[in-house]
């Protein structure tokens, strides 16, 4: 596995390579594109002989363990008569998703379009005989939308010589994964980048066995073919144009790189009948906001039926989105991330040269205050409608900017507060007390004093993985400018769709020197706003008294880590309220 987004942030950034900056120009400027998982396994839509199958959709043929011979018969009743080329495209531009990812080959190794090199295709083997791919790629072209492709490049379950079919053929090490390389990936790339117009970008996927020299052959193919074309991170060995986070993984703080995240609308790619644990909207504006505010593209996937329908639900989601969109475009399209590496307690922030957007999600009231804006802000305005805000601002101490707003949010989901910044913008990237009272010490802004054989690192959501040694501790630096009585709370996560978690860790915290000595419980429980798959747990760890303003250092040491389920201390932040 790549380096996290999260730990690459603490590195110096690498160079800029001129051609890869101008191939991702296009897709900057898009910050949002629409996936699409569509295959056999939309056929039998999660239920294999009358059973229900758990996990994600398309990895179907997997989880039941289906015979190739028994899996390819699906192909012999696979007619999306509804498919609507123009219809997929109208639904991903009422979304205001710039871009199209379509699967034109999963890890079923079916081919959804028509390929010479592999008879297992759309076109060759189902009766529909259309290639699906094509008439998207018309489409895309009337619609103004960039068509890009899915492809499976290493686990290929068809293939005896591909990867992951182990039920068919167990022995993996008898496998010719080089035959199959260049018998099947890179011919069936070649056609992809040679007969659909030019392709925004091709999404590998699960690079596994692949070794470095392949999957530096395919990038170099992918470019030869198309120089413009972009490669997504998951072709393996960070040789990606740019990175790929987990899937629903959002990043926090400050990321270096160029990076997408793939997210599921409900919790499966492709299509199944049972699932219907759809994201609400404000779930969904938000994961996008919060990405653009990161540097990222936001990826939606939805999972068309075996009809060729996609589900009503994502349908209405996706114009819901593109409604809030429509009007606050310029707060996303082309912005750049927030010059803090934290959030602010009443939403997010977006740049753009001479601007920053504030989101507002948790209305404030009559004002609000930015803590830490150096630069002269001239003017503020709500993005929708324009109404000019008055704005008032200290030069000196927290830099306080006050905003007056109406009293009620004027939009349901994210009212974006446009600020005129003319000069360069300077900000104080030091921890702030909030304008709440709140201090949030997170996890991914911490310096980490590591123990030997430490293990801890940092996933791409900020969250601490693999701290299991009691030697590891936390430090952070933050600026207090209200003095008082402050409760100390420890927060940490369960692991993803999962309710467990490993009570009892006993810690030390050290502040202005005072020491609080607690025992890490479930005090109370809380939803993560920006990612429904993993539960946050506060841990109450006592109160402690600031005497005056200033700055301050908060130490956090381990003194036994309860690790029944091996997941270690899973810290998303200590808070000081
Ligand atoms: C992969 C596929 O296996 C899956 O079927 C789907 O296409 C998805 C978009 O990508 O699944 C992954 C790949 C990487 C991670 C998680 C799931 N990851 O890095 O956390």
């Amino acid at each position: 596995m790549a380096m996290t987004l999260a730990a690459q942030a603490q590195e110096t950034p690498a160079p800029k390579d001129p051609v890869r900056e101008k191939r991702l120009e296009w897709w900057r400027e898009a910050r949002f594109g629409m996936m699409i998982h569509w295959g056999l396994y939309a056929i039998p839509a999660g239920e294999w002989n009358g059973k229900p199958v758990a996990g994600i959709g398309e990895w179907i043929m997997n989880r039941a363990k289906i015979p190739v011979a028994t899996y390819e018969q699906l192909a012999g009743q696979f007619n999306p008569v509804k498919f609507n080329a123009d219809e997929w495209v109208a639904v991903a531009k009422s979304a205001g998703a710039k871009y199209i990812v379509i699967t034109s080959k999963h890890h079923d190794g079916f081919a959804m379009y028509g390929s010479k090199a592999s008879k297992y295709n759309i076109v060759d083997a189902t009766p529909f005989h259309r290639d699906p791919l094509k008439e998207l790629a018309a489409a895309c072209q009337r619609g103004g939308i960039k068509l890009c492709f899915y492809y499976s490049q290493t686990q290929d379950w068809h293939e005896p010589d591909g990867n992951g079919n182990t039920w068919d053929w167990p022995d993996e090490s008898k496998k010719n994964f080089t035959k199959y390389l260049n018998e099947k990936v890179k011919p069936q790339v070649t056609e992809l980048l040679t007969g659909y117009g030019p392709i925004g970008l091709i999404w590998f996927d699960t690079p596994r066995i692949i070794t470095k020299e392949q999957s530096q052959e395919l990038y170099d193919l992918v470019h030869k073919l198309q120089p413009d074309c972009l490669v997504s991170g998951r072709i393996g060995h960070g040789l990606g144009d740019y990175d790929s986070a987990g899937d629903n993984q959002i990043a926090v703080g400050k990321v270096q790189r160029d990076w997408e995240t793939p997210v599921t609308m409900n919790d499966t790619w492709g299509f199944k009948k049972d699932d219907s644990n759809w994201k609400p909207v404000p779930v969904l504006i938000r994961q996008l906001v919060q990405i653009a505010s990161r540097g990222g593209n936001y990826l939606l996937n939805v999972g068309p039926t075996a009809e060729g329908v996609i589900p009503q639900p994502s349908v209405e989601r996706m114009a819901a989105i593109g409604t809030w969109l429509r009007a606050n475009s310029e707060a996303v399209n082309g912005t750049g991330p927030s010059p803090f590496p934290y959030n602010q307690d009443w939403g997010m922030i977006t740049t753009k040269p001479g601007k920053m957007y504030l989101h507002v999600f948790n209305w404030p009231g009559e004002t609000m205050t930015l803590l830490g804006v150096r630069s002269k802000v001239t003017g503020a305005k709500l993005l929708a409608g324009g109404k000019a805000l008055p704005v008032s601002q200290a030069m000196s101490g927290g830099y306080a900017l006050t905003i007056h707003l109406p009293g009620s949010a004027p939009d349901p989901y994210d009212t974006v507060i446009a600020l005129d910044v003319p000069q360069k913008l300077d900000v104080i990237t030091t921890i702030l007390q909030q304008p709440d009272g709140a201090v949030h010490l997170n996890a991914y802004l911490a310096e980490i004093h590591k123990a030997a054989n430490s293990r801890i690192s940092l996933d791409n959501r900020g969250v601490f993985q693999n701290w299991t040694n009691a030697g590891d501790w936390l430090s952070w630096e933050f600026q207090v400018l209200k003095p008082g009585r402050y409760r100390v709370t420890a927060v940490s996560s369960t692991m993803k769709d999962r309710t467990e978690w490993d009570a009892g860790s006993k810690v030390k915290v050290e502040l202005s020197g005072k020491t609080l000595e607690a025992t890490m419980n479930e005090d109370a429980k809380a939803p993560n706003p920006a990612s429904p798959y993993w539960t946050y747990i506060d841990s109450n760890l006592g109160e402690i008294e600031i005497a005056k303003a200033g700055t301050y250092t908060l130490n956090l040491r381990p003194e036994t880590i309860a690790a029944a389920r091996r997941m270690g201390l899973t810290l998303v932040e200590v808070r000081l309220k």
